[in-house]
């Protein structure tokens, strides 16, 4: 009552103002200068190393930059990442995130602690896997027609196979796998369904799962096919993805083959991009350029929309691909925006 007393009853209703007014400052602090909320997005990827998820961002980051959200961007290479950058983005005051998820059979965990923070969920590029071992199909998902893609890959390395004049019988395929991935698993299904439909016989079509879907874990295990079948002369090469037939091509330099004996076709037409600007000709052969913009501005976009006006985004998009190689990637890199 003395403190009232020195100070009188207005000084006091000043300073109870000042108070208030200090509080809803702290509350504001994601104001935007317009003086609306800004809206929090998450993109958290599985590996930020790969071209492919940089490019997601570098898209993602646009839309953010058109609809006026902030953007997050995090890395979560294994589970415990992915589920504590969930807690992370709720801490910093997000409504929702898009996820490549480090493993699909997450699916569930991931959607358990958003639905616990109440923060919207998309999943890009690898679908959530339910514990009955089936697609989350009331996720909204976007991805690719990996079947699709694959079978063009099939496809172009019989008619590549063909303008080299090279024969079945000295020819094998080299199938790097990752089957726990449903996307990995339907490429390259995709593309020895294509070789196979072209008449080439299946006893030289070789699998040779990737331990980890990387560049190292596709050199390993090329390595070890390439051992198993040393009487092989010319390789036809796939994976599901560039990384996976860029560690098998270098495994295949390292015994010697080169352009003149090996054909790789890759999908994603990001990661290779070094490799089509080396001077001499490599054993990578083309690419499948998927559509990263579609994957990294419309996940991002369609998640604002879903925060700001309730529309929910569709629960399953796919995206095609089209093929690049040294003579054309330059232009289409240009057409699509990626250089
Ligand atoms: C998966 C692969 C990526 C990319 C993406 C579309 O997540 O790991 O390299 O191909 O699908």
């Amino acid at each position: 009552m003395a403190m009232v007393k020195s100070i009188g009853w207005r000084g006091l209703l000043v300073g109870l103002f000042l108070l208030i007014g200090c509080n809803k400052q702290e509350d504001t602090q994601t104001t935007s200068p317009g003086g609306e909320n800004k809206i929090k997005i998450g993109f958290v990827v599985k590996q930020p190393e790969e071209p492919w998820f940089q490019l997601e961002w570098k898209f993602a980051q646009q839309a953010a930059d058109k609809d006026g959200f902030e953007l997050i961007k995090m890395a979560a290479p294994d589970g415990e990442k992915a589920l504590g950058a969930i807690d992370n983005l709720a801490a910093s005051g997000a409504q929702g995130f898009v996820i490549c998820t480090p493993d699909v059979k997450l699916g569930p965990a991931i959607v358990a602690k958003a639905q616990s923070h109440d923060l919207k969920v998309i999943a890009v590029d690898d679908q959530f896997v339910g514990g009955d071992g089936k697609p989350m199909t009331d996720v909204p998902y976007l991805g690719i027609s990996a079947r699709k893609i694959g079978q063009s890959v099939g496809q172009a390395l019989i008619d590549e196979m063909k303008k080299h004049n090279w024969s079945q019988e000295e020819t094998a395929v080299c199938v790097i796998t990752f089957d726990e991935l449903d996307t990995a698993r339907e490429r390259t299904e995709g593309a020895i369904d294509a070789i196979k439909a072209a008449g080439f016989p299946d006893s030289r079509i070789f699998k040779a799962p990737q331990k980890t879907s990387d560049i190292p874990g596709a050199f390993d295990a090329a390595n070890i096919l390439l051992t198993q079948h040393s009487e092989v002369t010319r390789w036809l090469v796939c994976g599901m993805n560039d990384s996976a037939v860029l560690g098998a091509v270098r495994a295949t330099e390292g015994r010697g083959f080169n352009a003149a004996n090996v054909i790789g076709i890759g999908i994603n037409g990001t990661d290779c991009i070094p490799e089509f600007e080396k001077p001499a000709k490599t054993g990578f052969y083309a690419s499948a350029l998927l559509q990263a913009k579609l994957h990294g501005y419309q996940t991002a976009d369609m998640m604002y929309n879903w925060i700001k006006s309730g529309t929910e985004p569709p629960k399953d998009t796919r995206t095609i691909g089209v093929l690049i190689d040294r003579d054309n990637f330059q232009q289409v890199l240009k057409d699509q925006g990626i250089r």
